[in-house]
C-alpha cells in the first residue's frame, strides 16, 4: 500500500450515490441513467484507485517509448494540432457493474456496485494508431501496448496501468483514442483530464485516466490492475489467499459479456387493467450489435420484445423500453439481450471471487 495524498481532491458530482470517499467511488441510479442516450458528465460513475486532481492542461505531456526515435514526448498542444481529430460514441463500463447482485449469491471481494457503473458518451481526441505511427514505434516483435498514469498515486501499485493487444490499437476500425473531450467539451478531472485512453468495446479498467506513458511490449502490462485484478477466477477460488498464486493462470478481461439491466418498472393503474412501463439499458460484447431485448413477467416462460430506442455507431450502449398491459399489482420483470451472433443472455452467471462480469438476466420487482 502506498500512502496517498487527498489534499488536492476535486469536488465531485452530487447526483451520485457515494460508495467510498478516499478514493472517490460513486454511481448514479440506473433509472436516472436511462433518461439520457448520451450520459451527462455529472451522471457518469467515478471509479478510482487513488486521488482525483485537476491537472494543468498546458503543462501536461505524454511519452511514447519503443521506437527507433527513442522516447517521443507529446504536449496537449501537439496532440490537439498535429493529428486528425476523431470522435467516437462508446459505452464505458466497469467490470464490477452489478457486483452487489453477485454478492448476494455468495460474498465477493470489492466495492458493492449496483447497476449504475456504466455510461455512454461521445469521446473526442486522436487515434492511438496515428500517434504510435508518428512515434515510429517498433511494430515487429511486439504484441501489446502498455499504458500507465504516473501523475497520481494508486492503491495497489506504483502507478495505474493497463494494456491492450497491439492488433486492437492498430486496427483502423478499433477506434482506440487518446481523448481530451467528452460530449463536445474538455473532459472533467473526474474523467481523467487532460488525457485519457478510450478503448471502445473493452472494460473500463483499460481506459487509463491521466495517461502519461505508452510503450510497446511483447507482454501484457505487469501492472496490478492488468495482471492481478479484473479477471474472472473459477468458482473454486474462494479467498484472496487462494487467488494469490493463480492470478497469472487466468486471462485479463478485455470485453465484458453481453448484458442487460431493467432500470425501472413503473405501474400505471387503469380501469381496463394495469400497465407496466419497463425501461433499461443493454451492453454488447466487443462489437456484436444487440438485435433484440426481451422481457418476461412470468419467470421466463413468455418473452415479449422490447423496443430498442437508442443505438449509435458500433460501440454505444443500447437503450430499450416496453409497455406491458394486463400485469398484476406486484411482480418481477426479467430482461435478456440477444446479439447479432445469436448469443443470448442467460438466467445465471457463474460466481467469481472479484465479482466481475456479472450478466444474468436483468431483474426488477415492482
Ligand atoms: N489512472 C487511472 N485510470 C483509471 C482508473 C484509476 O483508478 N486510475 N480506474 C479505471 C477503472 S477500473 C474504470 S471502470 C474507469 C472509470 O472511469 P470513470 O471514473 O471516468 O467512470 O477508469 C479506469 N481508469
Ligand atoms: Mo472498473
Amino acid at each position: 500500500m502506498i500512502a496517498m495524498d487527498y489534499s488536492r481532491e476535486v469536488p465531485h458530482s452530487e447526483l451520485l450515490l457515494v460508495r467510498g470517499t478516499q478514493p472517490f467511488n460513486a454511481e448514479p441510479l440506473a433509472s436516472a441513467l436511462v433518461q439520457f442516450a448520451i450520459t451527462p458528465d455529472d451522471l457518469v460513475y467515478c471509479r478510482n484507485h487513488g486521488p482525483v486532481e485537476d491537472l494543468d492542461h498546458d503543462a501536461y505531456a505524454m511519452a511514447v517509448e519503443g521506437g527507433s526515435s527513442g522516447i517521443v514526448r507529446y504536449s496537449m498542444a501537439d496532440l490537439e494540432t498535429k493529428f486528425e481529430k476523431y470522435e467516437v460514441v462508446a459505452a464505458l463500463q466497469c467490470a464490477g457493474n452489478r457486483r452487489k447482485e453477485m454478492d448476494k449469491v455468495k460474498k465477493v471481494n470489492g466495492i458493492l456496485w449496483d447497476d449504475g457503473v456504466v455510461c455512454n458518451a461521445r469521446w473526442g481526441g486522436v487515434r492511438l494508431r496515428d500517434v504510435l505511427l508518428d512515434a515510429n514505434v517498433e511494430l515487429e516483435g511486439n504484441s501489446h501496448v502498455q499504458f500507465a498514469s504516473h501523475v497520481t498515486p494508486c492503491e495497489d501499485d506504483t502507478c495505474y496501468g493497463s494494456s491492450i493487444p497491439l492488433e486492437k490499437a492498430m486496427d483502423e476500425e478499433g477506434d482506440v483514442l487518446l481523448a481530451w473531450e467528452m460530449n463536445g467539451e474538455y473532459m472533467s478531472p473526474d474523467r481523467g483530464s487532460p488525457l485519457r485512453l478510450v478503448v471502445p468495446g473493452y472494460c473500463g479498467a483499460r481506459w487509463v485516466k491521466w495517461i502519461d506513458s505508452i510503450r510497446l511490449s511483447s507482454d501484457e502490462s505487469p501492472n496490478y490492475y492488468q495482471a492481478r485484478d479484473y479477471k474472472i477466477l473459477p468458482p473454486e477460488i474462494e479467498s484472496k489467499a487462494q487467488a494469490a498464486s493463480v492470478w497469472s493462470k487466468y486471462p485479463s478481461i478485455n470485453s465484458l459479456p453481453l448484458n442487460s439491466v431493467v432500470a425501472c418498472a413503473t405501474l400505471r393503474k387503469g380501469d381496463l387493467g394495469n400497465t407496466l412501463l419497463v425501461k433499461g439499458y443493454a451492453s454488447q460484447h466487443i462489437d456484436a450489435r444487440i438485435v433484440a431485448i426481451e422481457v418476461s413477467v412470468d419467470d421466463g416462460i413468455l418473452w415479449h420484445p422490447a423496443h430498442i430506442t437508442y443505438q449509435e455507431g458500433r460501440w454505444s450502449w443500447t437503450l430499450w423500453e416496453v409497455e406491458l398491459p394486463g400485469v398484476e399489482e406486484h411482480g418481477t420483470v426479467y430482461s435478456r439481450a440477444i446479439d447479432e451472433r445469436g448469443n443470448m443472455q442467460q438466467r445465471e452467471c457463474k460466481w467469481n471471487l472479484r465479482g466481475v462480469a456479472f450478466n444474468p438476466w436483468g431483474v426488477r420487482k415492482w
